[in-house]
């Protein structure tokens, strides 16, 4: 019987304003052929909708939760203090404060809930979807190897001189 890979990354977003950040999330989890999905939840838009997302995670075999949002960006912290999966915040680029304020919100969490910060923007979605394939490649061998030929594709490309 084919061994089916039962984990999957919840990549979760603000607004539909996010996804041209959290996308590149997506492009890194086709690389390395990890299951996700992909949602809009807002915690003061549709504060109704991510209670229930982030109570049923755990029984939806959730096994990391990406959460991007700007502004006063309170989504990761607050679906982190709903559910005991690990959440990894990415601040979106704001217009006003260039994602300064998404960075502080997400970073200063008080202690007891935690949430993994990455940087702002494009850089922070990409790493956000490497370290979650690092985490899930603890219990994952195929995973592992994946992230493993990524890491080794990228060493490989960096030239010795600059042209
Ligand atoms: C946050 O407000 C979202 O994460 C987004 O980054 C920001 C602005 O949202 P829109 O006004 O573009 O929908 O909730």
């Amino acid at each position: 019987m084919k061994k089916v890979n039962t984990h999957k990354v919840s990549i979760i977003m603000g607004s539909q304003s996010d996804y041209s950040t959290m996308q590149n999330c997506e492009k890194v989890f086709k690389i390395l052929k990890i299951r996700f999905e992909t949602k809009i939840i807002s915690a003061h838009r549709t504060p109704k909708r991510m209670f229930e997302y982030a109570k049923t995670a755990e029984k939806n075999n959730i096994s990391v939760i990406i959460a991007g949002a700007g502004g006063s960006a309170h989504l990761p912290g607050m679906v982190a203090a709903i559910t005991r999966i690990p959440v990894i915040g990415v601040p979106i680029e704001s217009k006003k404060l260039k994602g300064l304020d998404s960075l502080l919100s997400i970073a200063q969490m008080p202690k007891g809930i935690p949430v993994g910060t990455v940087a702002i923007g494009k850089d922070g979605a990409v790493n956000a979807a490497l370290f979650a394939a690092s985490i899930i490649s603890n219990f994952d061998k195929k995973i592992k190897k994946n992230l493993e030929n990524w890491r080794t594709k990228q060493t490989k490309s960096v030239k010795k001189k600059p042209n």
